[in-house]
C-alpha cells in the first residue's frame, strides 16, 4: 500500500473508530517510513476535525469523541519514541496548560511534544487549571512563555482571566504569553493582551521561537 492510502486508511479508520484496523494501519505506516508529522497532521488531526463536525450534527455521541481520543492518544504513545528530540544550548521554559473549565488536552499535548522535539524545556500543567497555578508555576521555573490552550468558547474569557493575573502579581513584563486551540485567533490574542496566537503545533513552535529570539 502506498503512503497517501496509508494516511487516507488512517484518517477513515479513526472516523469509522475502528481500532483494529486503525492500529493495523498505523503498524503498516510505520515500518514503511511514513514521516511522524505526515500521520499527525494529514490523518490524525483531519480525522478527529471530521468527528467534531459529526458530534455538531448528532450524529456521533460524547463516547464517541471520547474513543477517538483516546485512539489518538494511544497513537501518539506508540509515535513518541520516534519524534526526535533536538537540544538547544539554552533550553528555554514554557509553561503550558488547558484553562479552568476545559478538559481537552490532545491538541495541548501535541503542543507540548513539539516544542519539546525543537529543544525547549516543557512544563505541562495539564487540563482545567486555575490561573493561580500558571502564575506560580510562571514564577517558580522563571518560564520564557506561557502557552494557554482553549478548546471551549466558554473558556476563552479565562485566558483573559490569567493575564490578568500575571499582571496583579507584576509578571507580565517577564513572560511571553501564546494562546491556541479552536476558538482562539490573531485577534482575540491581541484583544485580551497575548503575544502570540498559534493555529496549530507547528506554527506554535514557530511563534515560540520568535517570542525568545523578540525578548
Ligand atoms: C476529542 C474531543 C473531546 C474529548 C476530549 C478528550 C481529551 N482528552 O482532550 C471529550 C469527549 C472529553 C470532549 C468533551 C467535551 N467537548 Co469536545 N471535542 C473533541 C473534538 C472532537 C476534538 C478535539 C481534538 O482533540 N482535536 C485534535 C487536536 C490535535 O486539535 P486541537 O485540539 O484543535 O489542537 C490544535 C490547535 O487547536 C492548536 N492548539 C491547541 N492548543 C494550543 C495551545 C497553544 C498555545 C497553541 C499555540 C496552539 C494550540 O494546536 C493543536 C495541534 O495542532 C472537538 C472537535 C474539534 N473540531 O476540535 C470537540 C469540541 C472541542 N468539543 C466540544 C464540546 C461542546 C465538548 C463538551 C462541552 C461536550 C459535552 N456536552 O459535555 C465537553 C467539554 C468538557 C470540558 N469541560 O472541557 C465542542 C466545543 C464547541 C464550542 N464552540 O465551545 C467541539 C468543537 C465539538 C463540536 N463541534 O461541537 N471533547
Amino acid at each position: 500500500m502506498g503512503q497517501n492510502q496509508l494516511i487516507k486508511g488512517l484518517k477513515e479508520k479513526l472516523i469509522e473508530l475502528n481500532h483494529k484496523e486503525f492500529f493495523k494501519f498505523l503498524e503498516e505506516a510505520l515500518e514503511k517510513g511514513v514521516m511522524v508529522q505526515k500521520i499527525i497532521f494529514e490523518a490524525l488531526t483531519p480525522g478527529m476535525q471530521r468527528i467534531g463536525e459529526l458530534f455538531e450534527r448528532g450524529e456521533y455521541f460524547l463516547t464517541d469523541m471520547l474513543i477517538a481520543s483516546e485512539m489518538f492518544k494511544e497513537a501518539m504513545e506508540k509515535m513518541k519514541p520516534l519524534i526526535e528530540k533536538r537540544s538547544n544550548v539554552v533550553r528555554n521554559t514554557v509553561v503550558i496548560g488547558t484553562v479552568r473549565g476545559d478538559i481537552h488536552d490532545i491538541g495541548k499535548n501535541l503542543v507540548a511534544t513539539m516544542l519539546e522535539a525543537s529543544g525547549f524545556n516543557v512544563i505541562n500543567l495539564g487540563v482545567d487549571v486555575p490561573k493561580e497555578e500558571f502564575v506560580e508555576a510562571v514564577k517558580k521555573n522563571k518560564a520564557k512563555i506561557l502557552a494557554l490552550s482553549a478548546l471551549l468558547s466558554v473558556t476563552v474569557k479565562e485566558m483573559g482571566e490569567v493575564i490578568s493575573e500575571l499582571i496583579k502579581t507584576g509578571l507580565r513584563n517577564k513572560v511571553k504569553v501564546i494562546i491556541g486551540g479552536l476558538p482562539t485567533s490573531e485577534t482575540l490574542a491581541k484583544e485580551i493582551g497575548a503575544d502570540s496566537y498559534g493555529k496549530d503545533a507547528i506554527e506554535a513552535v514557530k511563534k515560540c521561537k520568535k517570542l525568545i529570539e523578540e525578548s
